[in-house]
């Protein structure tokens, strides 16, 4: 339905107040009006909602855009040491609402709706998600940003403007369907472009060597292809405090010149194509999160992105500081998210020498200084390797700076380790082969001064394994760093009912300061908190229910176990064992064994690389699962079961606030953190999950009795899989039996045999490097458990009051301060707002 436009003509009393933040009533009013009839040329007849979000959007960005402007004055004017967050992946969701929080601006903006005859909830819908990111790794970069604006750190993001982001899902006779995600198509409010910091990144050509004018040998790039890189800022506002940070993304465009040569050579289609070859580098996001993508194009991205955003830096420098680079490392510093932009460690030293005429060793102090790295992984597949030869013809310049970097390397590990050859050949950044490959994670530990994991565990396991020979090498470049979120997004504004219960029992201090919800610890157990805390918990749950009802069309009862996994899927998460204990369930209840059950309505969410076929027959398998469960008339509603289409962050912030029971699951030692973990947490939920990255440390602040922990550790894992056996695992579990065999029998896919024979091959296998039947037995155990505790509505009200009250730890706002005492050291800075 379209909303209505209907403003009233004398403006009530409280139109002229101020807020403290300095927010007007009337100002507000009248900018929506003029934005709405003058710029957008709507009025009373306006037939698409669109307008009316836009005008709402261009109000709150004025205010926004001048804020980063004096932000970034400031931090010009004081000199400071400044970050920059580099990432191929922002996964930033909707502005509108953050936005208004961050700017103390909700309650004023409200109002001068409703004068407008209008609603915010209903205008706010009409934002198209930013999902330039695939998931735990792209939402974290926006976390990040997030809280370095609220703790005042001078930090800038770069990354790209991914013409089409995250593809949109759609589920057809249960399978995933790709869809294109244009969501620039009605424009973006959030963005300014600045076409005049264009920059022009190099592209194919060849080398040269090279007598300047002052008589020295220099190497020249040349006979390139260049593309150009123009940049869009976004407006990255702290919490109510003036300051507005800056995400910086880079958009390919052709050059003139290159389209002009083709023209006068009569050639005007090859010129067009020209263009859309340059235009393709930021056309679309590759969607295989935590695998390779090894295309060319993906590397291309990649260069694109390191060479225009140091470009941008470096020209900034230079302009700053009369081109003297002596106390550059000083004032800079890089963090890289993972290895996707890691060719900035050799583009680095290539504007240093080539552009910027230092030589070797100043240009490599300066990178060694500055550069920094996280690891995000371990998973064999996402380790980025590119064939020298791919390198070789697209980046010349830059493979030659990457052997010399290696030359000299492994010079210095030969002294280390005097006839080791073996290990001179595992640490090479370039692996020999019938194919040589740069190894893009050797590359980044050698130019940077710190690697680390993203959670205790996760850090850990990079020294034990897959990075041992260069911890050994340099102990002191190792440090972990674990994830977080940010409570601003994830509870503030997703969750207004729970926040203002927080709010009104202690304060508003936990918006900034996390740690605070501790004091909801005593409350445990309080009768009338308890209260008013499960009917927050039923508010939110009534909400998902309504969606869940709009979307899939099933039913979600409030009052049974909200138990729900949404992520990326992957084999290594194991959907696969949520759908193994569906199956059981649905097991008991057919055969009548459902004393001391509990309801529940368990939700599946995520997305499926589309070039990842067992992830696909997966969510096909939840589907049918679903239906047949779902239409049983003998289950009733003990239990259903969806999969929600399409998860994306705006979803997140309707199904984080509604969890009871929160699934983490992976396969030990395989999640290298996990974010999704740490929302559901803040918001009441319980943990059923293994001994995985950050579920390690959720553990440990809510306690043994506030978690459902189940499975073998890493270290078991580790040991077990020489011999394991699911087959006699499964002769020996009754349970597990029968529901192998509603699977292999055909129970769910009547219709179409064989649909899941694949997966059921791949679980029973002695190969399965997943372990899904291993943990099958106690998982089953926990998850009883579970069911018990929920039926106790005190015992569980009182866990999920102490999960949440004990989340302080995974504020990405602690995350930033140990990044910037461990790694960056900037100065925190506030803006003044007249600069
Ligand atoms: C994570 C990725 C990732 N780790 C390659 N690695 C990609 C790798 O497009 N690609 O090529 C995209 C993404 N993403 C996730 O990072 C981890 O699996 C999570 O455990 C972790 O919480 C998250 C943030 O650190």
């Amino acid at each position: 339905m379209t909303p209505r436009y209907t403003p009233i003509t004398t403006p009530l009393p409280e139109l002229y107040q101020t807020s403290k933040l300095g927010m007007n009533t009337l100002a507000l009013t009248e900018d929506f009006k003029r934005y709405f009839g003058i710029y957008l040329g709507q009025d009373k007849g306006c037939a698409s909602g669109h307008y009316l979000y836009a005008a709402m959007a261009h109000t709150l960005r004025d205010r926004l855009f001048e804020r980063m402007k004096n932000t970034k004055h400031t931090y010009a004017e004081s000199r400071c040491k400044q970050a920059y967050y580099l990432s191929m992946e922002f996964l930033m969701g909707r502005a509108t609402g953050n936005a208004a929080l961050n700017l103390g601006i909700e309650e004023p903006l409200k109002k001068a709706l409703v004068n407008l005859g209008l609603e915010y909830e209903e205008l706010a819908e009409f934002e198209h998600d930013a999902g330039l990111g695939n998931g735990g790794l792209g939402r974290l970069a926006a976390c990040f940003i997030d809280s370095c604006a609220t703790l005042q750190l001078p930090v800038t993001g770069y990354g790209l403007r991914y013409e089409y982001g995250m593809f949109q899902q759609k589920i057809v006779n249960g399978n995933q369907q790709e869809m294109p995600d244009h969501w620039l198509r009605d424009g973006n409010p959030w963005e300014l472009e600045r076409p005049e910091y264009t920059q022009r990144v190099k592209f194919g050509g060849h080398t040269e060597l090279h007598r300047n004018s002052s008589g020295q040998m220099e190497i020249q790039w040349i006979d390139t292809n260049d593309v150009l890189a123009v940049p869009y800022d976004l407006p990255i506002p702290g919490y109510q405090n003036g300051t507005v940070n800056r995400l910086r993304l880079w958009k390919a465009a052709a050059t003139d010149e290159f389209n002009l040569e083709d023209f006068n050579a009569g050639s005007y289609t090859e010129a067009v194509a020209a263009k859309n070859e340059a235009e393709n580098i930021s056309m679309v996001l590759y969607p295989n999160d935590a695998s390779e993508n090894g295309k060319e194009l993906r590397l291309r991205q990649q260069y694109f992105l390191a060479s225009a955003s140091l470009q941008d830096i470096l020209d900034y420098w230079v302009n700053t500081h009369d081109g003297n680079f002596e106390n550059f490392a000083d004032k800079n510093v890089f963090q890289l998210n993972d290895t996707h932009p890691t060719v900035a460690v050799a583009e680095l030293m290539r504007l240093l020498m080539d552009e910027h005429q230092l030589g070797w060793d100043k240009a490599w102090q300066i990178t060694t200084k500055t550069m920094a790295y996280t690891n995000h992984t371990l998973l064999p597949e996402a380790l980025e390797r590119w064939p020298a030869n791919l390198f070789g013809r697209l980046l010349p310049r830059i493979l030659e700076i990457i052997y010399e970097i290696n030359a000299r390397f492994l010079r210095e590990v030969a002294n280390h380790w005097p006839g080791d050859r073996e290990r001179l050949s595992r640490m090479s950044i370039i692996e020999e082969g019938p194919q040589q490959q740069v190894r893009m994670a050797h590359l980044a530990i050698v130019g940077s001064f710190s690697v680390n994991g993203v959670a205790a565990l996760h850090s850990e396991l990079l020294k034990k394994g897959l990075f041992q020979d260069f911890y050994q090498l340099w102990p002191e470049k190792f440090n972990n760093k674990t994830n977080g979120v940010t409570q601003r997004r994830w509870m503030a504004w997703c969750n207004p009912v729970l926040s203002q219960l927080i709010t009104e029992t202690i304060g508003d201090k936990w918006i900034t300061r996390l740690s605070e919800l501790q004091n909801l610890a005593p409350l445990a157990y309080d009768k009338d908190f308890q209260k008013s805390w499960h009917d927050a918990k039923y508010e939110n749950k009534k909400r998902l229910a309504a969606l869940v009802e709009k979307q899939c069309g099933v039913k979600f009862n409030p009052e049974a176990m909200f138990d729900i996994q949404v992520k990326r899927i992957h084999e290594y998460k194991r959907q696969l064992l949520n759908v193994l204990h569906v199956i059981h369930l649905y097991d008991q209840v057919k055969r009548g064994q459902t004393e001391g059950m509990a309801k529940r309505c368990v939700l599946f969410g995520g997305k499926a690389a589309p070039g990842y076929l067992m992830a696909k027959q997966i969510i096909k398998l939840i589907n049918n699962v679903a239906d047949v469960i779902n239409n049983d008339p003998d289950i009733g509603d003990w239990l259903k079961v969806v999969f929600f289409p399409n998860y994306q962050v705006s979803a997140m912030e309707i199904i984080c606030p509604a969890a009871d029971l929160s699934e983490q699951i992976s396969t030990a030692g395989k999640e290298a953190s996990g974010t999704g973990n740490m929302k559901f947490m803040m918001n009441g939920a319980i943990t059923i999950g293994t001994l995985d990255g950050a579920n390690i440390e959720i553990r440990e602040e809510v306690g043994d009795d506030n978690f459902f922990l189940f499975g073998l550790s890493e270290e078991e894992i580790a040991e077990k899989r020489g011999n394991y056996n699911p087959q006699a695992i499964i002769e020996n579990d009754a349970d597990l039996k029968r529901v192998v065999g509603l699977l292999s029998g055909g129970h769910f896919n009547q219709f179409e045999p064989g649909c899941f024979d694949n997966i059921v091959h791949a679980f029973t296998s002695p190969h399965d490097p997943w372990m899904t039947v291993a943990d099958f037995r106690s998982y089953i155990d926990a998850q009883h458990q579970a069911g018990q505790a929920y039926q106790d509505k005190e015992r569980w009200t009182a866990m999920s009051i102490i999960n949440s009250a004990n989340s302080g730890k995974f504020s990405t706002d602690r995350t930033m301060e140990e990044y910037n005492q461990g790694i960056w050291k900037l100065e925190k800075i506030a803006p003044h707002p007249d600069s």
